[in-house]
């Protein structure tokens, strides 16, 4: 099992082998965490979601699912994109929010990196309550069998932080 390790701060500037992205169906970019490690990384990261696009998800990734690709000017060597599920009353979707933390740290796996940072997936713009989105992100990390040696949750405020520091037993 990974280490686990809480950092407040910007997911951008962490020097680790890979950086999750949360990111949406059209690898395109977007708001939030996704654009700041676009604008951080640069145009090789389009470039390459451009490509994936092109050869594989010209539906757009699936959510739930994980794909990687160059993280650019980052201090990282790939990013992990991921595409969160929107929170809705109407549809327990936690499941698929789970498969986020799994399928990266299985990409992950398959890439070699030893240290990955992620960020609080589907808890900005996708909506989801900040402590169940902690409490699946933390459970399913811990539940993971990887060859990941450190999984660090970079959050970017206080209160995202002692929402995801307090899950540890
Ligand atoms: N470093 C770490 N965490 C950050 C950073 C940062 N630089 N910037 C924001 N956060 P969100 P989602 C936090 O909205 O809910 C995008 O438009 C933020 O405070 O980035 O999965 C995509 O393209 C929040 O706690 O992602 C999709 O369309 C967390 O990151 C959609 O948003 C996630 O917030 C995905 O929505």
């Amino acid at each position: 099992m990974a280490t686990i390790t809480f950092v407040q701060g910007d997911i951008t500037r962490q020097h680790v082998d890979a950086v999750v992205n949360a990111a949406n169906s059209s690898l395109l970019g977007g708001g939030g965490v996704d654009g700041a490690i676009h604008r951080a990384g640069g145009p090789a990261i389009l470039n390459a979601c451009r490509d994936l696009r092109a050869s594989h998800y010209g539906k757009g990734l699936p959510t739930g699912k994980a794909v990687p690709t160059t993280a650019g000017n980052l201090p990282a060597r790939w990013v992990i994109h991921t595409v969160g599920p929107r929170f809705t009353h109407e549809e327990d979707r936690s499941d698929l929010l789970a498969s986020c933390y799994r399928e990266s740290l299985k990409a992950a796996d398959e890439l070699g990196a030893r240290t990955v940072a992620f960020p609080a997936i589907s808890t900005g713009v996708y909506g989801w309550p900040l402590d169940d989105g902690a409490r699946i992100a933390v459970e399913t990390v811990r539940a993971t069998e990887t060859s990941v040696e450190e999984v660090r949750f970079v959050l970017f405020d206080e209160r995202a932080y002692e929402a995801f520091a307090s899950q540890m037993p």
